[in-house]
């Protein structure tokens, strides 16, 4: 049966905020502690998940995890009322209150691993929420992320959810941000390719910055998900790009049907990629869209966020990239999609650059915010209507972000109990609009 890929992107949660908390990756560590602001993060979302749905591409919306995340701070020993909570929380440990708000779920590449239902061997779509191990702030969200999930993609004859891997580092997931599918066509079998960046044997790891995905959770999830061993790659990451801020594969690796757009330093044996490509070459080629330092250096692959663009295939059949604002002013880096959109030997011919700044000041661009589930018609059924992208979801969640978002977020708003209340009304408003108001109730 034919299927379509849905972007499903995360709405940006009223708690946005820059904590600093996400060590190996830049952004983070480079705009910490600065004002955020929440209802302009959750606009710039918005207006992507409008550009793509205007190209014609399928659109859907996952909500935000509810924040601050009380069970964590209850669990660390903190009582009493929601006031007394924050109170206690902030006089004693700040970083650890930011993490507890951190709407870091808004990135939902890092929220599962999905594999098409024609990839599995039961016809189900598969689910496994990441574990999220390698960050304090981001280990805390899997069980809600799980939930969120069910409540979008809950009937269990074509969804099936697994749980996440153990919390251990030898299981440490990422999720999407960390596989990519690549098919000739909408109807047949895809090829997986999981990159990780440690493994149990591995002979070459970062030595500046933590791998966050290990070969043994990524072979887990092929496992379960019942993927085909002989369409599936895994391959690791060149630890030195680990070293170099790339603490996901989709900061120097993009895919999307046939292409694959990738940076020369990015895997350690570039070799077995080649390799496996030409295996499952037929009568159509996959594009490896293959860039040079020379073209491209990494840093200014890793700056300008150049791979975390989404390449999509637009109403007319054309492959489009939707490139980070910052591409457009590095210089070297807005050359290079000059001279690729007008190449004819690949298929990528047309670029928007979208303004995402208070993700990207994050380390989260276009590709970070989105979670791709490819589904045949049966399953768009199935799936919460509420959460698909139309012009009225659209107008709704504009709406709800400008009445009731924070304009700004500090430290010292985030120590001050008055927030909680904004909050709720926020998040009660986004449980209603998007059809999920139980992930909201208490
Ligand atoms: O896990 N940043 C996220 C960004 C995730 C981007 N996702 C993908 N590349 N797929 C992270 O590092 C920063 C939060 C802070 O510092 O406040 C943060 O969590």
């Amino acid at each position: 049966m034919e299927s379509v890929e849905v972007n499903f992107d995360g709405l940006i949660g009223p708690s946005h905020n820059f904590a600093g908390l996400a060590f190996g990756n830049l952004a983070s560590t480079r705009f910490a502690h600065r004002p955020s602001s929440p209802k302009q993060g959750a606009l710039q979302g918005l207006e992507k998940m409008k550009l793509l749905h205007q190209l014609g591409v399928p659109q859907g919306i996952l909500p935000p995890l509810r924040r601050p995340d009380f069970n964590t701070l209850k669990q660390l020993g903190f009582s009493g009322t929601h006031k007394d909570i924050i109170e206690q929380a902030a006089a004693t440990d700040m970083a650890l209150l930011a993490s507890c708000y951190s709407a870091s779920s808004m990135w939902t590449a890092n929220a599962a691993t999905v594999t098409p239902s024609v990839d599995s061997q039961d016809n189900r779509v598969h689910f496994t929420a990441a574990n999220l191990i390698s960050q304090f702030h981001r280990s805390i969200e899997p069980p809600a992320t799980t939930k969120m999930l069910k409540a979008v993609f809950g009937d269990p004859r074509y969804f099936c959810h697994h749980p996440s891997l153990p919390a251990h580092p030898d299981w440490a997931d990422e999720g999407a941000a960390n596989h990519t599918r690549l098919c000739h066509n909408n109807r047949d079998k895809g090829i997986s390719i999981f990159v990780y960046g440690k493994a149990k044997q591995s002979k070459v790891m970062p030595t500046t910055f933590p791998a966050r995905q290990s070969l043994e959770a990524c072979q887990a999830i092929a496992r379960s998900h019942g993927l085909a061993p002989n369409h599936t790659l895994f391959l690791q990451q060149a630890p030195e790009a680990i070293d170099q801020g790339v603490f996901h594969n989709d900061v120097i690796c993009v895919g999307h049907q046939q292409v694959l757009f990738y940076h020369q330093d990015a895997f350690y044996d570039e070799a077995e990629l080649v390799e496996f490509i030409a295996q499952h070459t037929q009568t159509q080629p996959y594009h490896l869209i293959r860039v040079e330092t020379g073209q491209v250096s990494l840093k200014n692959a890793v700056s300008s966020y150049l791979f975390n663009s989404q390449i999509v295939i637009n109403q007319a059949g054309e492959y489009v990239l939707i490139a980070p604002h910052n591409c457009a002013i590095n210089e070297q880096v807005n050359h290079y999609i000059n001279q690729l959109i007008k190449d004819a030997s690949n298929p990528i011919n047309q670029v928007h650059f979208v303004n995402l700044d208070q993700s990207m000041n994050n380390g989260g661009g276009p590709a970070c915010l989105r979670l791709r589930v490819r589904l045949t018609p049966e399953e768009i059924q199935a799936t919460n209507p509420n959460c698909m992208f139309n012009e009225d979801k659209y107008l709704e969640l504009k709406a709800c972000i400008e009445q009731y978002y924070p304009d700004e977020l500090t430290e010292a708003k985030l120590k001050d109990p008055r927030l909680l209340s904004q909050l709720d009304l926020a998040y009660t408003q986004i449980g209603k609009i998007l059809g999920v108001a139980e992930l909201y109730d208490h």
